[in-house]
């Protein structure tokens, strides 16, 4: 009944927006996950087990608030210094390029967390205006096409903001979470938008390892499987390497419908452990970068926890999180091939106050 009572002005806001855009848009945002769909796995999930709070759950995790001063907004990217830089420059060798955003703004819809919804991209100035005599005229009489595009700032290949999440009011760095109002005053992806990521890549592909097209929905792994993997990939994965690890879930997403694709919501995904949060630290690794939504198994199996390592690597570590990544190119060529390190780049849009920022990463090889 509850749930009930919450959704019905959920969905009367749906159909104001529909009304407002009007046109094609009417099929395309009815296509997007609901909010109504994400509070009823919520609910049905808290329900469903005596869930402790993260703060409990990361009692005794490593934190790296202050090793780079008091003002630090952009973390473990520290680490990514000239020598980082270098050894990455010194994997290409083939003269290959991959680019990894998903496409953005399909009229088929994009791969998005349940609430959210597909970016939307409306053109706002077209031939159709000159035609019908309403373009603008200019000396020299050129004409023009100009868009608009609404879309949530994580609903893409994005880079999270580090004060994307948190818990017991403070956020990376000790940040208070109060500076999140109305925009991240601290923490923002600007402050990653202007450093940049650079380094050497290394891309462990799980789902290759365990002969499967794509994980299970739910299915999980550790930083172990991550290192069996890599020994049968013939690569090792090195101190400070940007860390790639494929599933196949998001190249999936655009081979299944889409009820299927978000049913009863589970991604695969890395499982929280206090040896995984160590190896991470030990290893210091920048940047993880995945093929799914939110880059860990949807919710810990252990303690029933919804994305503990969003807390623990990205809150407490100050680890980037690179979500929605398109990796199934790539793997192809690095399983052709062999080489399954390269150069990593990648800048997501400098959004002032912004949560997170669509990204384009190239990799060379
Ligand atoms: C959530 O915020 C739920 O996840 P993400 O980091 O994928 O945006």
């Amino acid at each position: 009944m509850h749930l009930l009572r919450r959704t019905q002005p959920a969905r009367q806001r749906y159909g104001n927006v529909r009304d407002e855009l009007g046109g094609d848009l009417k099929t395309r945002l009815t296509d997007t996950p609901s909010r109504e769909n994400h509070l009823y796995y919520k609910e049905t999930n808290m329900e469903a087990k005596n869930v402790p709070h993260v703060r409990e759950l990361l009692e005794n995790s490593p934190k790296n608030w202050g090793k780079w001063g008091p003002d630090d907004e952009v973390g473990s990217l520290n680490y990514l210094t000239a020598a980082e830089i270098l050894k990455g420059i010194a994997t290409v060798k083939q003269g290959k390029s991959f680019t990894l955003q998903v496409r953005m703004g399909d009229p088929g819809g994009d791969p998005v967390w349940p609430g959210r919804q597909s970016a939307k991209r409306m053109s706002v100035m077209d031939r159709g205006h000159y035609n019908c005599g309403k373009g603008p005229k200019f000396p020299g009489s050129y004409e023009y096409a100009d868009d608009v595009m609404f879309m949530y700032l994580q609903g893409s290949t994005q880079y999270d903001a580090l004060g994307h999440v948190w818990y017991d009011d403070q956020i990376w760095n000790g940040y208070d979470a109060d500076t999140t109002i109305g925009g991240l005053a601290k923490a923002s992806v600007c402050a990653i938008g202007e450093r940049g990521v650079v380094g050497r890549g290394v891309l462990i592909d799980i789902a290759r390892y365990r002969n499967k097209e794509v994980l299970e929905a739910g299915e999980t792994f550790t930083h172990l499987d991550l290192l069996a993997a890599a020994k049968a990939q013939g690569v090792s994965i090195e101190k400070r390497d940007i860390l790639i690890v494929r599933t196949g879930w998001i190249g999936s997403f655009y081979r299944r419908e889409r009820a299927e694709f978000y049913a009863n919501f589970k991604e695969p995904g890395l499982t929280y452990s206090p040896e995984l949060v160590q190896w991470f630290q030990d290893m210091e690794i920048p940047n993880l970068v995945t093929d799914t939504i939110a880059n860990e198994v949807t919710t810990d199996p252990v303690s029933g926890v919804d994305l503990p390592l969003h807390n623990a690597l990205m809150r407490n570590l100050g680890v980037t999180l690179t979500e929605i990544a398109q990796l199934d190119p790539l793997a192809d060529d690095c399983a052709a091939d062999g080489q399954w390190t390269f150069l990593y780049t990648a800048a997501p849009l400098k959004v002032v106050g912004g949560t997170g920022a669509p990204v384009n990463p190239i990799v060379l090889k």
